[in-house]
């Protein structure tokens, strides 16, 4: 008995040791884990939240769009975007019912184009890319018609199928000038929502 009565002070005192060192592990890899992957969540956190959904009807596979023209920002825009920076994701086999609204004086359409180079090359939109619909004008008139002040316009497209396609205004010049956005169709977008970097 007084052999285990000396000994117990030491095995506390190890007990002890043992539970201080497991803290100071524990509390320095916490430490780790709280300092270092901050700028990660950061950057991952930031291009996540710039999605904008886009309302939808599920059943009816369409995705409501509203695009308009606007007094702010560069003269040839889309919802005051321009040059590609809107970026629209679609699921695919899915339709887009669009609603064009031109708030300028000058007259602008919009095309859904089947684009054959990645940015406008040519002041005429028929010269890069396929004509798939039309509002604000007509397949003979996209050149020089189109709507303004205040009015609006409005279509549905599709089904879509799987690709990447442009929206642009079909006035010629209008494109190549900023008035093109990108459209992206695919089976990995399961709901529809905007980027605009
Ligand atoms: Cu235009």
């Amino acid at each position: 008995m007084k052999a285990q009565s000396s000994l117990l002070p030491v095995i506390v005192g190890v007990l002890v040791a043992i539970v201080a060192v497991g803290v100071s592990v524990y509390a320095y890899y916490e430490y780790q884990v709280l300092s270092a992957p901050t700028s990660t969540a950061t950057s991952t956190s930031t291009s996540t939240s710039s999605q904008i959904p886009l309302k939808y009807d599920s059943t009816n596979k369409t995705v409501f769009l509203i695009i308009s023209v606007l007094t702010t920002g560069p003269t040839f825009n889309f919802n005051g975007t321009s040059n590609g920076q809107l970026k629209i994701y679609i699921p695919a086999g899915w339709s887009v019912y669009v609603k064009f609204v031109n708030e300028q004086s000058l007259p602008h359409n919009l095309i859904l184009l089947q684009n054959t180079t990645a940015t406008p090359s040519n002041p005429d939109v028929g010269q890069f890319g396929k004509i798939l619909y039309i509002v604000g004008a007509t397949t003979s008139n996209y050149q020089t018609s189109g709507i303004s002040s205040g009015q609006s316009d409005s279509g549905l497209w599709g089904p879509l199928s799987a690709g990447t396609y442009m929206l642009v205004c079909g006035i010629l010049g209008h494109a190549q000038s900023g008035m093109w956005a990108v459209v992206i169709v695919s089976s990995n977008v399961t709901t529809p929502y905007t980027t605009t970097s």
